[in-house]
């Protein structure tokens, strides 16, 4: 099982000092140990953005993909190596951006993943524009004067749920305990489980801080909320008042989508043997003809 020393990262992290991304990356850290399961069969695969290089700063098996395909990726990990825990490392402009499409169908096929979306309402990486998880009015230097975005945002769970994701919940990278056990259960689940995760932007996002996650947020599950009543957590992921719900908001099981395919019984394609040789000419072939 994975030991807090084994996880150590290969390279030095170069987020900004107090992003919320330390924050996610702590808790998986937490939850790779809590999940007892052997190093070689958690794997991570990330998108483009300050939340894509994730991976670079903890020691697992991971594929950094391009910006708003880690969702395709990670359900060919998926199909070909189904005992494999695949977690996807996602921003909310490479989720719900270039990616949304991704991620509405992987909910509809209820792919078994756990995608966790660092969400900082703001693209990081390429300088604070807008995002597609921006309030409306959100001011950046790029966005339009003077009215700031000028469009609501996306709200990430609730398409997720409609859509037919199986576990939808949301935390907040300020609350390590909470978000800890979601990971832990979406990890776990069986069917597409998403967190969508509340992750200050010190630079860019002046307005979805520390404080005001702090001071905005409340637990779900301190109040009656039923996590199998489908309408209800669709309800409460739109609420929209002076405080969010962050928590468990949705959970149902249903069969996920490679228990519905014809996948090889004949072993796991990693157990194959391969000629790299045939791989890299069939992947110039493709890229350079
Ligand atoms: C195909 C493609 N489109 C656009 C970009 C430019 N790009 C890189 S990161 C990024 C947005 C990152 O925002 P988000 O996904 O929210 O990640 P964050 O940096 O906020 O963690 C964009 C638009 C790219 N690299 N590749
Ligand atoms: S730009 Fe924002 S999201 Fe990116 S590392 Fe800095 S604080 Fe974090
Ligand atoms: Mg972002």
């Amino acid at each position: 099982m994975i030991e807090k020393s084994q996880l150590e990262g290969p390279q030095k992290v170069t987020w900004c000092k107090g992003c919320g991304n330390f924050g996610i990356l702590a808790a998986l850290k937490k939850m790779a140990i809590q999940l007892e399961v052997p190093h070689e069969e958690l794997v991570l695969v990330s998108g483009i953005g300050c939340s894509g290089k994730l991976p670079h700063y903890i020691n697992l098996n991971s594929f950094h993909t391009l910006h708003g395909r880690p969702i395709p990726i990670a359900t060919g990990v998926h199909a070909t190596n189904g005992d494999l825990k695949v977690i996807v490392i996602t921003g909310d402009g490479d989720c719900l951006g270039e990616g949304l499409g991704h991620y509405l169908h992987a909910a509809r096929r209820n792919v078994n993943l756990a995608v966790f979306i660092h969400n900082n309402g703001v693209n990081g990486l390429t300088k604070g524009q807008f995002s597609p998880a921006s309030p409306r009015g959100y001011v950046s230097k790029t966005s339009p004067p003077p009215t700031g975005a000028p469009m609501d945002p996306v709200e990430p769970l609730a398409l997720a749920i409609a859509n037919g994701a199986t576990y939808a919940a949301r935390g907040f990278s300020g609350d390590l305990p909470m978000l800890v056990e979601l990971m832990v259960q979406a990890v776990q689940h069986e069917g597409f489980a998403v967190i969508d995760i509340f992750q200050p932007c010190v630079t860019w996002n002046r307005q979805l801080t520390w404080k005001y996650y702090n001071e905005h947020t409340y637990s779900l599950q301190q109040e009656e909320h039923d996590v199998t009543d489908k309408m209800a957590a669709i309800s409460k992921a739109l609420e929209d008042g002076e405080k969010i719900p962050i928590g468990l908001f949705y959970k149902t099981e249903k069969q996920h989508l490679t228990k519905g395919l014809a996948i090889p019984t004949d072993g796991k394609l990693r157990d194959k043997k391969n000629d790299p040789e045939k791989v890299q000419k069939l992947i110039d072939r493709l890229v350079l003809e």
